[in-house]
């Protein structure tokens, strides 16, 4: 159930709701971060005074633009773009970018606001943004997306820079966009410009790590939750949905570390397969031959797919959903904990509807909230961004024990916040007050700007 918020941030709330209507993913994000912010007020009575809750909850811009394209056909199509650079504090504005049918301006400004306070929780200098399309890459030709790509960068360049604002993939967009964006915006500047866009290849001023960091760093959060309750992620069974850059890579670390996956999906149904699922079979259909999970069963005959199945049924130790917002229900919450799972680690960005959040902070389970989980994969962005400033490229072992670093001082910095807030072991007040105060501080430090 709900909590209620306090007087003066339900009226915060209110203001958010009518001067976005419309856009319940946005409400949501918001609603949980104020939910968690009643007692940080009454320590820091200052923040009111300088409006920071108004003012944190407004974009400080958003841009909206027409995407023409060709298709192969010779066909003009018309798609949307979003750039929303919502916060600056703490350095330039930084996100990724998603290509996906759903995208509208509430899904860019729902992202984007968490973002702020993930990469808040890095520890790292960067602001929040978001941006992407509604553009459908599904079933699309190389030419069709490379067209795409440059049209959309067309209008972006001239809101990008190192300094100012640098994207990165998330949904629908993985090296081979940020690749077709990268040549555009050197075309249209003039500018070998490496920091500009992060999630690059490696022969073009891309980061080791970088592919790996989101779903690595997830397992290294979860461990570390895990550890903090005495035990780890060793012979534990675990279900990972989506089947995209995240859940491959989660599924990497939690082999690497011992556990056995089980299970993962996409939006057409979901895979099981009881011995471990074979992650070169799944490299081999999602990464080189762009197909759907269901081939897998056509190729490992002891593996079951079931089309439109619901991945939370199937019992497990451990819960990493990697897919999409609100893809985990009340419902699925308590299927989940009713089959004896102790963890739940968000590899995607809010994919817990607020019922199953409440579920399992309720239940007492170890539950990590997307914005510390998957900092990992901006957190090596900004990773990227450091080795492109000094020309220089890590080695993957050294990249990697940085990321790792970073995910454990994460948990240590969502652990004791929520118990110096008086809510030991909620991960999400920990995330939340830590994220919050951080740019807090610095908005103020800034003045009125
Ligand atoms: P990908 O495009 O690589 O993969 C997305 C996966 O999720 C696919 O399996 C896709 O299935 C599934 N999916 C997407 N939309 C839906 C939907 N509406 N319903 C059901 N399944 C869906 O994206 P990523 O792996 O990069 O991103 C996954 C999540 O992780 C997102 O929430 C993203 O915001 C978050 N994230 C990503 C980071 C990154 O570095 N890439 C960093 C931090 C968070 P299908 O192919 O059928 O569409
Ligand atoms: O949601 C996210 O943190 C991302 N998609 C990655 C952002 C980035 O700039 O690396």
């Amino acid at each position: 159930m709900k909590k209620r918020l306090d007087e003066k941030l339900e009226l915060v709330f209110q203001d958010v709701i009518s001067r976005n209507p419309g856009e319940g993913e946005f409400h949501q994000a918001v609603r949980e971060v104020l939910e968690s912010l009643g007692p940080v007020l009454v320590k820091y009575p200052e923040f009111r005074q300088h409006k920071i809750l108004e003012r944190i909850c407004e974009p400080e811009r958003q841009i909206i633009f027409r995407v023409p394209w060709q298709d192969d056909q010779g066909e003009v199509r018309i798609n949307r773009g979003f750039r929303v650079q919502f916060n600056s504090a703490l350095g330039p504005y930084k996100g990724g970018l998603r290509f996906h049918p759903s995208v509208y301006l509430g899904t860019i400004k729902f992202l984007g606001f968490e973002q702020i306070f993930k990469n808040a929780l890095t520890g790292m200098p960067i602001g929040g943004a978001k941006g992407g399309s509604d553009f459908d890459p599904k079933h699309k030709s190389e030419n069709e997306i490379m067209r795409f790509c440059q049209s959309f960068m067309t209008e972006m360049h001239r809101h990008l820079g190192e300094y100012t604002d640098v994207p990165a993939g998330d949904i629908g967009v993985g090296t081979r966009e940020i690749g077709f964006m990268f040549g555009q915006y050197k075309r249209l500047t003039n500018r070998y410009e490496s920091g500009v866009l992060t999630g690059k290849g490696l022969d073009w001023g891309g980061a080791r790590v970088r592919r790996e960091a989101t779903g690595y760093g997830a397992v290294f959060f979860l461990n570390e939750m895990l550890k903090s309750r005495g035990t780890s992620v060793e012979g534990k069974t675990c279900l990972v949905s989506g089947s995209g850059n995240v859940a491959i890579y989660t599924m990497e670390k939690l082999q690497q570390l011992g556990g056995k996956t089980v299970a993962c999906s996409d939006s057409n149904g979901v895979i099981f397969d009881r011995k471990g699922l074979d992650l070169n079979l799944i490299k081999q259909i999602k990464e080189v031959e762009r197909v759907r999970i269901s081939e897998y069963a056509v190729r490992q005959k002891r593996a079951k797919y079931f089309p439109n199945g619901k991945i939370w049924e199937i019992p497990c130790d451990v819960a990493l959903p990697c897919a999409t917002q609100n893809e985990l229900t009340g419902k699925d919450a308590k299927t989940l904990v009713k089959n004896g799972c102790i963890a739940v680690a968000e590899g995607a960005n809010m994919p817990t509807t607020s019922e199953g959040v409440h579920y399992f902070l309720d239940a007492k389970i170890a539950f990590a909230p997307g914005k510390a989980a998957n900092a990992g994969g901006v957190a090596t962005s900004a990773l990227e961004m450091q080795q492109n400033a000094s020309r220089d490229a890590w080695d993957f072992a050294y990249t990697e024990t940085k990321l790792a670093d970073i995910m454990k001082q994460i948990h240590r910095r969502c652990h004791d916040t929520a118990e110096e807030f008086g809510t030991p072991g909620n991960y999400v007040n920990g995330a939340n007050i830590a994220g919050f105060l951080k740019v807090a501080k610095a908005m103020a430090a800034l003045g009125l700007v």
